[in-house]
């Protein structure tokens, strides 16, 4: 069975993102697709609806971490290295291997936080990672506490769930993206041909509660964009291509040592179109995050409804890749 053909069940309904009153009527339309058994009949579990409660609290978490180290959670900043202490101690909690790699950039220490589900099978492992490092201008709670904090709860729902999947399933925290991908690409060059050759797909998110935001999914390989297409599309959202990001965030370190990848994004400094903001909802002819490397990227920053459908698109992805 391939991955296009599979279907996961959406029973639950979803709220409106703040858009037009007609997105509101589709959603209430196409917001309870009836779940659909697969081909094979054998049904995967379904991804949980991950409570976006818990990721917001990750993002005022961050934030207070930034308030309370000079204002930034950046590359080299005391406020990176408490974002990592954290997310490190929860995913320990939760029964995670947990690593914590160095490398060097700009004269100073890095660190990337990779976090192991025990079990699986690691010559297919499905990887996925965000970067944690914010710009020094600000905290960084869209960019990128909001990946962060999706991958967090992702992995902590994996955790709580008991999952056991075919494939081995890795978390990871990037250092240092905002100075060029340097976490990710130092992970990468670090591993051998056949681990590289070991990663069967590997999922980034990079700004997924952007205040204006945008639908946007990787479109780097098909079945991987179908499978977020696809499942975005059983929410009754329609997506668009992932321009802006494309080849300059984290998973561009993968897709260069060939590694399959994919994600989702709300967008950045470009700005939102008429026909956008038709079908989106939000302001056109203004930035999708108006705070995008500003010091008022703060947890006033997030779209609740999108960071809430892009968790919840994360990890159905997790657990679809996974099985
Ligand atoms: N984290 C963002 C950055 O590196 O600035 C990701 C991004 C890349 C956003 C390119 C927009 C464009
Ligand atoms: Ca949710
Ligand atoms: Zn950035």
């Amino acid at each position: 069975m391939s991955i296009r053909s599979r279907r996961h069940q959406h029973t639950r309904r979803r709220r409106a993102l703040a858009a037009s009153a007609a997105t509101a009527v589709a959603f209430a339309l196409l917001g309870t697709a009836g779940a659909q058994a697969s081909q094979g009949g054998e049904q995967a579990a379904a991804a949980p609806d991950i409570p976006v409660e818990n990721v917001q609290q990750h993002l005022e978490e961050l934030e207070s971490i930034a308030d309370a180290n000079g204002g930034n959670r950046a590359h080299g900043e005391p406020g990176y290295e408490a974002s990592v202490a954290y997310l490190q101690e929860k995913l320990d909690a939760a029964g995670f291997e947990t690593q914590v790699q160095e490398f060097t950039a700009d004269g100073s220490t890095g660190y990337n936080l990779v976090a192991d589900w025990p079990g699986g099978d690691e010559a297919q492992t499905v990887m996925a990672g965000a970067h944690l490092d914010s710009v020094s201008a600000g905290a960084g709670v869209n960019d990128n506490g909001s990946g962060s904090a999706g991958v967090l709860e992702t992995a902590l729902a994996v955790s709580e769930s008991g999952l056991e999947p075919a494939k081995h399933l890795r978390f990871a925290w990037w250092g240092a993206e905002e100075l060029g991908m340097v976490g990710s690409s130092s992970y990468v060059d670090g591993l051998s041909e056949e681990e590289v050759d070991g990663i069967d797909t590997y999922l980034n998110f990079d700004m997924i509660g952007s205040p204006n935001a945008g639908q946007f999914v990787y479109d780097d390989d098909p079945e991987v964009e179908a499978v977020f297409t696809e499942w975005f599309e059983a929410q009754g959202v329609e997506t668009e291509p992932a321009e802006e990001t494309a080849g300059r965030s984290d998973h561009a370190s993968f897709e260069d040592a060939g590694v399959t990848v994919g994600g989702t994004f709300t967008g950045a400094g470009y700005t939102k179109s008429a026909e956008q903001a038709e079908k989106w909802g939000g302001t056109a002819g203004e930035p999708f995050d108006p705070c995008y490397h500003s010091a008022c990227d703060g947890t006033d920053n997030i779209d609740v409804d999108s960071l809430d459908l892009h968790t919840d698109a994360l990890a159905n992805a997790v657990w679809e890749l996974s099985s």
